[in-house]
């Protein structure tokens, strides 16, 4: 369980009233660390880079096995520029298109029929922000699709459930497009940790 690797810092403070303020960290297990510009009650890590890029499955499992943390999510196009620029300086590879997955998952899959043709019914789907939510239910917020033409560009069979910020390295391209979860470009893997406050 998570809570068997908080570390709780308490420090005595002594005023008119003495009393002990204790303070959550980060899980003491893995690289975890605060990134500037976020939330002060979330923790990062970056999944191991030497192993390649994986599927949005992979990175999510292995989020949920580090401290039953979750593939990065983040409410602000600020924030994720602050999670991209913290990922580059730990090591992602900023020279290609393969980026980090974020947890903003499609409920609703759209995908072409038998003949290959895609029905105007899941074309809507797949241009439908309103469907892509994170674990707690929550739909992306507008801004951090990486432009109006995001999600739901490609019409063709491969149907992309999951989101990631692709080419990291370029600012330009700042904002989180539709991928498929588990073929064709796959991406690294970033953990999000919530202290429990
Ligand atoms: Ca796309």
């Amino acid at each position: 369980m998570a809570s068997s690797f908080i570390i709780l810092q308490c420090v005595l403070v002594v005023s008119s009233v003495t009393m002990f303020v204790c303070r959550a960290e980060c899980p003491e297990s893995g690289d975890w660390e605060r990134i500037p510009d976020t939330p002060k009650y979330f923790c990062y890590a970056l999944l191991n880079i030497s192993e390649g890029v994986i599927s949005y499955w992979d990175a999510s499992d292995k989020c949920l096995g580090m401290s039953s943390s979750i593939a990065v999510i983040v409410d602000t196009r600020a924030e994720l520029n602050a999670v991209r620029e913290w990922a580059l300086s730990r090591g992602l590879p900023g020279n290609g298109e393969s980026g980090f997955w974020t947890g903003f998952v499609r409920t609703v899959s759209a995908p072409e029929n038998q003949q290959g043709i895609l029905s105007s019914r899941n074309k809507a789907i797949r241009q439908n922000r309103t469907l892509f939510e994170n674990d707690f239910g929550q739909i992306v917020p507008d801004e951090l699709w990486r432009n109006e033409s995001q999600p739901g560009d490609k019409l063709d069979k491969r149907d992309e459930l999951c989101t990631a910020q692709s080419y990291p390295g370029r600012p330009e391209f700042l904002g989180i497009d539709d991928y498929s979860c588990h073929e064709h470009k796959l991406h690294y893997g970033i953990c999000r940790y919530e202290i429990p406050g």
